[in-house]
């Protein structure tokens, strides 16, 4: 099989000016060997989740070329012929309804949040950056995969209605009210988000967003509710399973509402995985469901694909949300492999929002984006549901953009501790789906019932009910005009504080053989020699024995090439190649604190030692090595995790996101050195995870120092850093019981110093 695709890829490829790259070339499978990949054997159905339509496949050279196209589509997606860029759909004909009476309850929904929204990405450029698609109106077919014709017809019989009218049907819903043009715009949000999802499932553009009115998350088969008509997203999905066959859909639902809406329709449904994060406050938060809380983990054959993350306090931000993330979300979500992604993206869970109270600032949802990106090999459509806060929606919703349009990432603000009712939320999710995933498999903790907000939350919630009791704003002596201005002036000097500007190359490489310069994604810059005399000056201040080296300053030399470039913001990220990286990497670190770094994450992956100074915290030193060291050294700034690979597949996810990715945003660097130097005990598939996963952080600064040159890493590397395309993370493995026990035994360590490793509240207890 391996040759007969390459016999044909090679002829589509070069139709596109493109060669075949020599890396793919394996021979196990001759030219005739009649195998395709639905007879594959269980571990490599990890690639059925790339089932892409390729650019290529609008070349009319392949179906001359080609018989086997679905094999060639799987080896396009993969390799070579990823599709890119970033759909932005928007029209605003959906700005043409609005609530025509007095109803305190509904008067949040205002076309200006899809005004304003548009407007700010007008202002950041991110409109001309993205591929314009138009919307269309869902059909009634289309519609009915998620509604009932009763329904259906309901909401059509609105456009035609006098106020009076429209008031009385939106009577008969919670939270709903009606326009004539009302009808109209349901479908359209509908059609603009089928849109998304075409664009994305062909492979016109890679992902994508949809700034839709009305919203859809909370709407049923039979009802309106929450604003929401039609509910896009679920139609998105089922629309999706139909149309591509796909198998696996993940919904990420981080607006600050409990969508019930898509929990109801896809309940018992393993196909599809919601999950979703909302304010409940103890069941007394609107919309006030029982079946909002963690323990609906989904019916049936549906059970364990249902995850509610119940927020119980007002307040949280980023730190909680990332910790839901890292401890939650992500590591269900490499086990599940999701074909697409469909965001139901609110921002009402964002800062200054009037309904959901919370803190999270614009550049965290950049951060939640860029985390979703490296699933589904980038497949991802957002789609508008909440955002009540003008200028928060619309910084958020330019951050979500601008994070898929691949722009490195603000640091994320604010002090990175989860706080205890939200250790106390997570907890309990990962209890009650220790039964349905792999990653949970070793947990101890168990569902908490004595919650700490409990008994404060009853009796609050006794006095708003029998008497005038102030609300938390009135108390606070401001009104909730007041807190929306305050919100606005933070936000104001808040984005200048954390946008910075983008280097104009993404990727730079020095590497050794020059003759493997091809073979690295075409946008990656390859660096060449620097000036002799210039990196004599430089290397001279550091050992004054070193420069006699030829073979020492040769290796320097690339790793101080790359280096330069980043600081000085030149490139984003670089790779260097050196026979001897414990120097260069001493060296670099220097080079660093001379140019006035004050953090900088060191991961060092294989057997070195490096010679430094740790106690001044200005360097975090973590060494992931497969030797069992007798005694163990671990503090603040020096951790070692001891790590067995797994041969064949990848059981790196939990130590990334249980424990790596946690101390890294706990410790904000300002740069990251990745060395991977030599008896490396993780492979390309856990370096390329790595690499991936930690580029949000220090605004994607990240040299990647590798001391054996094997092109499959660097270019495996290449490709993580560039985003070119997203690496195969292989094939998910759990962790053994071995290696859960080692992060556990680090976490019991190091929680106390970095907070964002706690999603027990034994941690919580343990390190306050
Ligand atoms: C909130 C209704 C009722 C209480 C008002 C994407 C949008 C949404 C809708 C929220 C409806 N509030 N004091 O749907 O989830 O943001
Ligand atoms: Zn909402």
């Amino acid at each position: 099989m391996c040759v007969a695709v390459r016999d044909s890829c090679a002829p589509v490829l070069l139709c596109r000016g493109l060669s075949w790259p020599d890396s793919l070339d394996c021979d196990r499978f001759p030219a005739d060997e009649d195998m395709c990949l639905a007879s594959l054997s269980k571990e490599y159905k990890h690639i059925h989740k790339e089932l892409p339509k390729p650019i290529c496949q609008t070349c009319p050279a392949v179906e001359e070329f080609f018989t086997q196209k679905r094999v060639l589509d799987v080896f396009c997606a993969n390799n070579f012929a990823m599709a890119s860029g970033t759909a932005l759909i928007y029209d605003d004909e959906m700005t043409s309804y609005k609530l025509l009476w007095d109803n305190p309850e509904c008067d949040i929904e205002v076309p200006e949040r899809l005004l304003s929204s548009y407007e700010q990405l007008k202002h950041y450029h991110l409109v001309e950056r993205c591929v314009h698609v138009p919307v269309r109106e869902g059909t009634e077919e289309e519609i009915m995969l998620v509604h009932s014709s009763e329904y259906l017809e309901v909401v059509k019989s609105t456009q035609t209605m006098n106020e009076e009218e429209l008031r009385r049907v939106s009577e008969n819903y919670d939270a709903v009210y009606f326009h004539p043009n009302t009808y109209r715009c349901a479908k359209l949000a509908v059609g603009a988000t089928l849109q998304l999802v075409d664009s994305v499932m062909s492979g016109k553009v890679r992902n994508g967003m949809a700034l839709v009115r009305p919203p859809g998350h909370h709407s049923q088969r039979n009802a309106a509710n929450g604003f929401c008509v039609f509910n896009n997203v679920a139609i998105a999905a089922q629309y999706a399973k139909r149309r591509y066959g796909l198998q696996r859909i993940l919904i990420v639902d981080w607006d600050v509402h409990h969508g019930q809406g898509i929990q109801y329709v896809f309940e018992e449904d393993p196909s599809v995985l919601y999950y979703s994060w909302h304010r409940y406050e103890h069941q007394q938060f609107w919309p006030l469901l029982r079946e909002s809380d963690y323990d609906a983990v989904g019916q049936g054959k549906g059970k364990g694909f249902n995850l509610n993350v119940p927020w119980n306090k007002v307040g949280m931000g980023n730190s909680e949300y990332l910790a839901a993330f890292f401890h939650v979300l992500l590591p269900v979500a490499f086990e599940f492999v999701p074909e697409l992604i469909l965001v139901s993206s609110g921002y009402d869970s964002g800062i200054g929002d009037p309904e959901g109270q919370m803190n999270a600032t614009p550049e965290c949802f950049a951060h939640l984006t860029h985390f979703l990106m490296q699933l589904a090999n980038g497949r991802l459509c957002a789609v508008l549901e909440g955002g009540y806060h003008l200028k928060s929606l619309s910084e958020s919703v330019c951050m979500t953009v601008k994070t898929l349009l691949r722009d490195p990432l603000p640091q994320i603000s604010g002090e990175m501790a989860p706080c205890l009712s939200a250790v106390e939320s997570i907890q309990n999710v990962r209890a009650a789906h220790k039964p349905y995933w792999k990653c949970l498999m070793y947990e101890e903790a168990t569902p908490l019932h004595d919650l700490s907000t409990k008994s404060q939350q009853m009796m609050e919630a006794e006095l708003i009910q029998t008497s005038t009791h102030p609300t938390a704003e009135q108390a606070a002596g401001t009104t909730s005009s007041e807190e929306a201005i305050k919100t606005d002036r933070f936000l104001e000097s808040h984005m200048k504080k954390i946008l910075c500007p983008v280097p104009p190359v993404k990727t730079a490489a020095a590497i050794v053989s020059k003759a493997y310069a091809h073979l690295l994604p075409i946008s990656v810059q390859v660096e060449m020699e620097m000036n002799a005399q210039e990196l004599k000056t430089l290397v001279s201040g550091f050992d004054a024995e070193l420069v006699k080296e030829e073979k020492a300053l040769l290796s320097l030399q690339n790793v101080v090439a790359v280096l330069d470039k980043i600081l000085k913001k030149k490139v984003c990220n670089g790779i260097a190649e050196s026979s001897v990286a414990s120097v260069s990497t001493t060296f670099a670190l220097k080079h660093c604190f001379d140019f006035g770094l004050q953090r900088v994450l060191c991961i060092v992956v294989g057997d070195m030692d490096l010679e430094l100074n740790l106690d001044d915290g200005k360097i975090l030193l973590m060494n992931i090595c497969q030797k069992q060291q007798t005694e163990k050294t671990n503090s603040k700034y020096h951790i070692s995790l001891n790590w067995k690979e797994d041969s064949e597949r990848n059981n790196f996810f939990c130590a990334v996101l249980g424990f790596i990715l946690p101390v890294a945003y706990s410790y904000q660097p300002d740069l990251m050195i990745i060395v991977i130097g030599p008896n490396s005990s993780l492979g390309v598939n856990g370096i390329s995870l790595l690499t991936c996963l930690l580029q949000g952080l220090a605004t994607s600064g990240i040299l990647v120092v590798i001391q054996d040159t094997e092109i499959k890493l660097v270019q495996s590397v290449a490709k993580a850093l560039s985003g070119v395309s997203t690496p195969d993370f292989g094939a998910y493995a759990p962790a053994s019981q071995e290696n859960v026990l080692e992060i556990k035994r680090l976490r019991d360590q190091l929680q106390q110093e970095w907070k964002m490793l706690r999603c027990s509240v034994r941690d919580w207890i343990s390190g306050s």
